[in-house]
């Protein structure tokens, strides 16, 4: 079975002015769907054409590894923004992240501070250790923390240029602070144990 590339959850045009269509355009529509066309070329008549997404990237390497890996991170990326996003998280997740971090405003702060230190391509996530408690975690290129045992994705933030380049050219703090604007707090909250 091959994969599709997900439909996105709102239109291409609803994350601007934060977001603009035309960065929806080529990073949803020509990265994301380049990495699902080589990840189908890739298993074709493999054992892996059998497999899920999640078992391909537990135990696969090298170019295998890194489209099945892009082609997760952006469906949760996708999924992490929202054109109702923004504001203040509510409830467990607003209580965990005072736990982790004093403050919702010192925990953007870290997570702009991380994700502006990230060298190179990669992702800035907000996760979920197994004893319950949040935390930071950035990743080079298309490495994921799906990989580790006992750490869940909350939320994540795509820092590859390809993700701002069109809107703020080499300005990736402008896009940090377009993120806040978008950042969907419930897909975050949902995703906790
Ligand atoms: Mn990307």
């Amino acid at each position: 079975m091959a994969f599709e590339l997900p439909a996105l959850p709102y239109a291409r045009d609803a994350l601007a002015p934060h977001i603009s269509e035309e960065t929806l355009d080529f990073h949803y529509g020509k990265h994301h769907q380049a990495y699902v066309d080589k990840l189908n070329a890739a298993i074709d008549g493999t054992p892996q054409a059998d497999q899920s997404l999640e078992e391909i990237i537990k135990h696969a390497k090298g170019g295998l590894f890194n489209n099945a890996a892009q082609v997760w991170n952006h469906s949760f990326y996708w999924n992490s923004l929202s054109p109702n996003g923004g504001g203040a998280p509510e409830g467990k997740l607003a209580e965990a992240i005072d736990a982790a971090f004093g403050s919702v405003d010192a925990f953007k702060d870290q997570f702009s501070e991380q994700a502006a230190g990230n060298f190179g391509s990669g992702w800035t996530w907000l996760v979920q250790n197994a004893d319950g408690g949040l935390a930071i975690v950035n990743t080079d290129d298309a490495e994921t923390p799906i990989t580790e045992a006992g750490i869940t994705p909350l939320l994540t933030c795509d820092i590859w240029e390809h993700a701002y380049y069109i809107d703020y050219r080499n300005a990736r703090p402008k896009y940090l602070e377009a993120f806040w604007n978008l950042v969907n707090w419930d897909f975050a909250a949902s995703n906790m144990a």
